[in-house]
């Protein structure tokens, strides 16, 4: 439990030093000089899991993955929607294909990181 609170404090954490970061243009355009692929705060776990997609939509930004348990968050097996905000993970995801993928939480929502 007392990990599980530390895990949503950093979350939090993250989150609102995110939503600062994103008014500070001069911040982020430095990072974009920076080889590191998405900006995300180093305090975000990032999750992995194998999922087969079972429904996708490019425009929405959403991906449907009936997903295997995922160890970090003790979540069971199970299929739910996760928002896509890199549109080019899209060219590795097709209806039926399984894959291995990454996704951090952002308060409710579940966003998809990598696929392979
Ligand atoms: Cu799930």
């Amino acid at each position: 439990m007392k990990n599980l609170l530390t895990l949503l404090l950093s979350i939090a954490l993250a989150l609102a030093l995110g939503a600062g970061g994103a008014f500070a243009g001069e911040k982020m355009d430095d990072m974009k000089g920076m080889d590191m692929g998405k900006p995300a705060a180093p305090s975000i776990k990032i999750h992995k899991t194998v999922g087969v997609v079972t429904a996708l939509d490019a425009k929405a930004g959403t991906v449907t993955f009936a997903h295997e348990p995922v160890k970090s968050l003790n979540w069971p097996a199970m299929t739910m929607t996760f928002s896509v905000k890199d549109k080019t993970l899209f060219d590795k995801l097709a209806e039926g294909k399984k894959v291995e993928f990454e996704f951090v939480k952002e308060g409710k929502t579940a966003v998809v990181t990598g696929v392979k």
